[in-house]
């Protein structure tokens, strides 16, 4: 199978993406993109959200032109099997980000229960900042003692029984008084997604108003409580990030060393392996069985929590999964969950590599299943490293492509105490940059890769025009990774800023471009959009700042996309969502949501135009603060 030049140059824009993917075809397999080819048709009702299977007397799908059946079986019309449909979304993407926080927190409380050996507690100073946040006493209280009181405080906030979460205290009085008005504060994170769940069954929230608003609560429920608590607690367990230098693209994949990638979103067992991978023992495994070293590497957001942490270089975002595994240069693949493709398994078959899944809620076709908990990560992690060296012999030379050339350098690291630090150990300059004009605003740009969208070519698009227009940039997840291999994530990269931004840029020693790590690690542009709103005294919807996802897919990246308007920042998306079957429903997305809450979304395939709608919407702002 070989893929014709110009289908190659149609799927991406980066280098090793078009030899890999060649690469790919010759040795017979099939990519997501080949896949999605087969798909075509894809389901036009689907596509419009206009169809259902909630229950069994479905499944029923509304005809968009209006010749067809109007209502499913049950009487609901376009605008309810919409909003149900995007319901649901929001439902997933919380109930997974907010998942994965869950499992950190049962880490935090074992630390503490002196139950995790080989984890601890690595900020102290972010441990007691919780504590003060949940209303936890210090006093007299041991570190361990406190990450147990702690991870209680933070499990209650998975509950019923709140009013609003913990973590709302953060958000602008302003924003609060919004979300009071319209019913949307977030309860407790489990509650409203179960609640999402049970509006959404067939004949009970039939107005699609109110679900769309729980929508939004579900959402904050993620951002201001899920999400967060994920961060907050992989700061404590593995440190705040810190500006770091690093590389990426497929050529940190080393041919002379022991290849171990790191796949998913969790860093609790990919730590664990980094810890492995720096024992002299098992380094001394590698020498003898002719590698050079251990060599670990990311994929996806387990790939950014280690990049932003440890420096651990980045082999690809989601797009380059399948693509990584045809150099035939991985050892082992340890995945976690959220974005491994069931299709990987399969297609390590081609190669010597061991995929291992180590979740007890993820598993997958073709893979050995190595399930990781607190007690036996430290154990399992150098088993597994010792298992990946055994296994570095079992290349097959005449399947090895070393990918050419060099990796691009890159910075990552920039949590918003870096950032705060970087500015001189407060927000000031930053705002004195924006209110004098230096820095026009800021954008985060974040999100997938979608097969729909030509791979890196929507995120790097946008933002080369946004920081050529003097707007700072902030990235997280997928898109990250599609700015580091750009280039633009070095501080040479302030040549290709505007003349404002490049000075800031240039005195600081930082890229225009800030990696502020994996998706759930999208609540730390929102701390820093509510510390400048705290600071200047207003809303985060008055600031001068926008949000996009050029090349989203999943669900997780629809919650995102809804805490983040709801918090008050206008949003673009790339990939058209499921919602054009109601007219009603796309028109108080991207029109009435304005006058609720400040903030709405746009829709716009063409990352240059979505460039044009940002920088009109900064200008507008800034207008309307006088500056
Ligand atoms: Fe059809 Fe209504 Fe059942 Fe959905 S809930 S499948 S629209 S009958
Ligand atoms: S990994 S959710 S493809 S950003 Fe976070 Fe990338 Fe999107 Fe997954």
């Amino acid at each position: 199978m070989l893929l014709k030049r110009e289908d190659v140059q149609a799927r991406t824009i980066t280098e090793d993406g078009r030899i890999f993917m060649e690469k790919a075809a010759r040795d017979g397999l099939e990519t997501v993109w080949d896949r999605y080819r087969a798909q075509q048709p894809q389901c036009g009702f689907c596509e419009l959200g206009l169809s259902c299977r909630n229950c069994s007397m479905g499944p029923c799908r509304i005809d968009p032109f209006g010749e067809g059946p109007q209502r499913g079986v049950c009487g609901a019309d376009a605008d309810i099997i919409v909003a149900r449909n995007l319901g649901r979304m929001i439902a997933a993407g919380s109930a997974s980000h907010s998942d994965h926080g869950r499992d950190l927190v049962e880490v935090l409380r074992k630390v503490g229960e002196g139950k995790a050996p080989g984890y601890g507690i690595r900020s102290e100073e972010k441990l007691r900042k919780l504590a003060s946040e949940l209303g936890v006493s210090e006093d007299g209280q041991s570190v361990e003692a406190l990450a147990v009181a702690v991870a209680e405080a933070l499990e209650e906030e998975f509950g019923t029984r709140k009013k609003a979460l913990a973590f709302v205290g953060r958000v602008p009085e302003k924003r609060r008084r919004i979300w009071e008005k319209l019913g949307i504060t977030p309860r407790g994170i489990d509650r409203e997604t179960s609640e999402m769940m049970h509006r959404t069954h067939m004949g009970v929230d039939n107005d699609w108003k109110s679900l769309l608003l729980h929508g939004l609560r579900n959402a904050l429920s993620d951002g201001w409580g899920g999400s967060l608590i994920a961060t907050e607690v992989s700061d404590i367990l593995f440190g705040i990030p810190q500006p770091v230098a690093s590389e990426v693209n497929l050529r940190v994949l080393k041919e002379d060393q022991v290849n171990i990638v790191l796949h998913g979103h969790n860093p609790i067992v990919s730590e664990m392996i980094f810890q492995a991978a720096q024992d002299p023992e098992l380094m001394g495994l590698a020498e003898e069985k002719g590698a050079r070293g251990i060599n670990l590497a990311g994929l996806c957001c387990t790939g950014n929590e280690l990049l932003m942490r440890r420096g651990i270089p980045m082999a690809g975002n989601h797009l380059m999964t399948e693509l990584a595994l045809s150099t035939g240069l991985i050892d082992m693949m340890l995945v976690d969950y959220q974005c491994i493709m069931p299709a990987l398994g399969e297609t390590a078959r081609c190669y010597h590599t061991r995929m291992v899944s180590t979740s007890d809620k993820a598993k997958y076709p073709f893979m050995e299943h190595r399930e990781f908990h607190p007690e036996n990560a430290r154990d399992l992690a150098r088993d597994l490293v010792r298992e990946a060296v055994e296994n570095f012999v079992r290349r097959i030379p005449a399947k090895v492509l070393s990918p050419p050339g060099a990796p691009v350098k890159m910075m990552a690291g920039f949590s918003v105490e870096a950032i705060v630090s970087a500015l001189g150990g407060s927000a000031g300059p930053l705002i004195d940059a924006i209110k004098s004009g230096a820095i026009q605003g800021a954008v985060g740009v974040v999100g997938c890769n979608n097969p729909k969208i030509r791979h890196d070519y929507g995120h790097v698009t946008l933002t080369t025009r946004l920081i050529e227009n003097d707007v700072l940039v902030v990235d997280t997840g997928c898109a990250a990774v599609a700015h580091a291999k750009a280039g633009l994530k070095v501080p040479e990269a302030a040549e290709k800023a505007g003349p404002g931004l490049r000075q800031v840029c240039r005195a600081l020693g930082i890229p225009p471009v800030l990696h502020m790590g994996s998706c759930v690690d999208n609540v730390r542009i929102f701390d820093l959009a509510a510390a400048l709103a705290h600071a200047l005294g207003t809303d985060i919807s008055d600031l001068p700042l926008a949000a996009a996802a050029p090349e989203w897919y999943s669900e997780k990246a629809v919650s995102i996309a809804c805490y983040a308007v709801a918090s008050g920042v206008y949003t673009v998306l790339g990939t058209p969502p499921p919602i054009f079957g109601s007219q009603n429903i796309v028109k108080l997305l991207t029109e009435d949501l304005e006058g609720l809450l400040g903030a709405s979304f746009a829709v716009e395939p063409d990352p240059a135009r979505a460039a044009d709608l940002i920088l009109e919407r900064i200008r507008a702002k800034r207008a309307a603060l006088g500056l």
